[in-house]
């Protein structure tokens, strides 16, 4: 059968599955690599800019690559229940799989401080959801100690088997330009992605199925900057609600990436962010959250500070691929606030014509 039967099926012989594991999957991955034209033109002669749109993935968002992994194996370990921090996307994750598999799931978010629609989804998905008085760390650290004292497994990405399934992405991205791109711009939250992705990357080369590795480009919102900072920020701020992280957990993993590809971990604005969003779903027309623009949001300051000026110059062509982690409709709250409003009208047609916009061209 050609069908697409999820990363697991797919990637089977890179990851740490046996016939003994009970695949839990929603048939996540496969997601689309789209062309960026408009951004092409934006940038000028010799981009080449790829959008890895991770927002079809079953809950709209690519914690669900890892989650299929990392829920399996709990399972195939005799776990009855998973738990997780999350800044949402992980929590409707582990919902969603924590539901197909059968098994239990507690969440701890920061109350007040997520996407609406990542909490629809963890609650509809049957989690015990705690609307934590903290932020994301608080969560990670209560779920760090909840773990090691009660017999449930920790579903966040410091969970290896989480970063093994997300570094899938890169595989696909490799399969489907025959090559690895030369430069990968990601955000960067709790760093379990940028991990992965490079991990991913490591891999395809050690298997010879590339010839070269991307320079990995993170970004961090700059109110939630510790990495690039130095020190762990105790109250992280931004409007991309998906990575307001002070203490990533695996800082040390994304340092490295970073050094090891010979790459950056850089600051974006909320104002480049947004301005990025912009683009992204009203010239791109595809719709992803705030978070996941700040890859763009980094790709364009880059640019325009020179970045790539070497890179051109060496290749004549340079193709980058930035990853657009989530879905826009998981954050409706900041679609709607930023987008011009909805016109009230009575049914009369020459009212709604004026204000369309169409009776001064008649
Ligand atoms: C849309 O859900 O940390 O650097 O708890 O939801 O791997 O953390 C989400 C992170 C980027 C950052 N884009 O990825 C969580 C959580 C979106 C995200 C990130 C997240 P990491």
């Amino acid at each position: 059968m050609n069908e697409w039967q999820g990363v697991i099926h797919h990637y089977r012989e890179y990851l740490p599955v046996s016939d003994a594991t009970p695949v839990v999957t929603l048939l996540e991955g496969n997601t689309p690599l789209l062309r960026a034209y408009w951004l092409e033109q934006q940038l000028g002669k010799g981009f080449e800019v790829y959008l890895k749109y991770e927002g079809t993935n079953p809950t709209c968002s690519f914690k669900d690559r890892g989650m299929t992994v990392a829920v399996s194996k709990a399972i195939e370990e005799g776990q009855k229940a998973v738990i997780c921090a999350s800044t949402g996307n992980t929590s409707a994750s582990a919902a969603a799989y924590a539901a197909r598999g059968g098994i239990i799931c507690a969440v701890l978010i920061p109350k007040d401080a997520i996407a609406l629609g990542k909490l629809a989804q963890a609650l509809v998905h049957g989690a015990t959801v705690i609307a934590l008085r903290g932020n994301f760390d608080d969560a990670l650290r209560l779920v760090r100690e909840i773990t090691e004292k009660y017999p449930i497994r920790l579903v966040n990405s410091i969970n290896p088997h989480r970063i093994e399934g997300q570094k899938t992405a890169s595989f696909e991205i490799c399969d489907r330009l025959g090559s690895a791109p030369d430069f990968h711009c990601i955000p960067v939250g709790n760093a379990g992605n940028i991990t992965a992705y490079w991990k991913g990357y490591k891999e395809y080369l050690q298997y010879k199925k590339i010839e070269y590795t991307p320079r990995m480009l993170g970004f961090q919102a700059a109110g939630a900057a510790p990495i690039v900072r130095g020190f762990p920020i105790e109250k992280p701020e931004t409007i991309a609600t998906a990575i307001r992280i002070g203490n990533p957990a695996s800082w040390k993993k994304a340092e490295n990436a970073r050094d090891e590809s010979g790459g950056i971990i850089d600051i974006v604005t909320d104002e480049e962010i947004m301005d990025a969003y912009k683009i992204i779903v009203s010239k791109e027309g595809i719709f992803c959250e705030p978070a996941s623009a700040a890859s763009v949001a980094g790709l364009m300051k880059q640019a325009q500070r020179g970045y790539f000026k070497k890179a051109l110059q060496e290749k004549g062509k340079i193709k980058i691929v930035c990853t657009l982690t989530g879905h826009g409709l998981k954050d409706p709250d900041v679609a709607i606030k930023y987008s011009p409003p909805a016109i009230e009208s009575s049914t009369n047609i020459d009212e709604v014509v004026e204000k369309i916009g169409l009776s001064n061209k008649l």
